[in-house]
C-alpha cells in the first residue's frame, strides 16, 4: 500500500482537499430532468430476485440518515451535509446476489456509469440518497436518486441513478475508462489507477532509476 505523509490537519481533512461552501455541479452527460411518474430504480445482474422500485417504494424504505462530508477527486469538499436514503446494503440483500458477485455497476438515466467494489457498497453509511438536508434532492444534485458513499470520491456517487447491476467481474465506468481508480477511497487517495503493480504492492520502487545515455531511443 502506498503510504501518505501525516501532518497537522491530516485527521480532519483528507489529503489534497479544500473546503468549498456549495456543491459544484457536474454532469458529464448533461443535466437530466427525471419525472418520477413511471420511473423505477432497478437492481439486477447476477441476483436471484431482481427488484424494480417506484419512487414511493423508495421513500417508504428510506431510513438511513447521517451527516457526512463529500470529496470530489479534483480537490473540493463539501462538509457536514445531511444525507438520507436507503442503505445500499439493504437493497442489495433484498435482491439476493449470488456468492460470486464482487462489483456493483451504477447506470444513470443519461448514460453516466461508474463501478463500486461490493464491499464498499455494503458499508453501513453507503446509500441510495433521496434527501439532502431534509428535502428531496435538488434536480441538479441527482433527483430523484443518487448514490452516496462517503468513503469514496464523488465520481462514484452517480446522480439520476436508475440501475444498480451486480457483477462478478470488474468493468470500467465513465471516469474509470479515463484512468480513474477502480475503488476510489478518499482516505487512501485512490485518485487514479495504479499501473505499476510493484509500486502498488510494495509501496516502493525497485532499484534506482538510471540516467539514460544520450541518444537512447525510447520505444
Ligand atoms: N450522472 C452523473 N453523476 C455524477 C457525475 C456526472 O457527471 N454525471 N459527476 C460525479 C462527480 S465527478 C462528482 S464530484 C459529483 C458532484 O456532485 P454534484 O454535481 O451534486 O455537486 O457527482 C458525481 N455524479
Ligand atoms: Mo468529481
Amino acid at each position: 500500500m502506498l503510504r501518505r505523509p501525516s501532518g497537522p490537519g491530516r485527521d480532519k481533512m483528507p489529503y489534497g482537499q479544500k473546503i468549498v461552501p456549495k456543491f459544484i455541479i457536474y454532469a458529464a452527460e448533461g443535466l437530466q430532468k427525471v419525472d418520477t411518474k413511471g420511473w423505477r430504480l432497478r437492481i439486477e445482474g447476477n441476483v436471484e430476485k431482481p427488484l424494480s422500485l417506484a419512487y414511493s417504494d423508495l421513500l417508504e424504505l428510506a431510513s438511513d440518515r447521517g451527516r457526512f462530508d463529500f470529496h470530489c477527486v479534483t480537490g473540493w469538499s463539501v462538509m457536514g451535509r445531511v444525507w438520507e436514503g436507503i442503505s445500499l446494503k439493504h437493497l442489495i440483500h433484498m435482491a439476493k446476489p449470488r456468492p460470486s458477485v464482487n462489483w456493483v455497476a451504477i447506470v444513470s438515466t443519461g448514460g453516466y456509469t461508474t463501478v463500486i467494489p461490493l464491499e464498499e457498497s455494503l458499508r453501513d453509511e453507503s446509500m441510495v440518497a433521496l434527501l439532502l438536508d431534509g428535502r428531496p434532492l435538488p434536480e441538479e444534485n441527482g433527483y430523484p436518486a443518487r448514490i452516496f458513499i462517503p468513503s469514496l470520491y464523488g465520481w462514484k456517487h452517480a446522480k439520476w441513478v436508475e440501475k444498480i447491476v451486480l457483477l462478478d467481474e470488474y468493468v470500467d465506468g465513465y471516469w474509470e475508462a479515463l484512468s480513474y481508480h477502480e475503488r476510489g477511497r478518499v482516505s487512501l487517495e485512490e485518485r487514479f489507477k495504479v499501473r505499476n503493480v510493484e509500486v502498488a504492492r510494495e509501496g516502493r520502487l525497485l532499484g534506482k532509476p538510471r540516467p539514460l545515455k544520450p541518444g537512447t531511443i525510447l520505444e
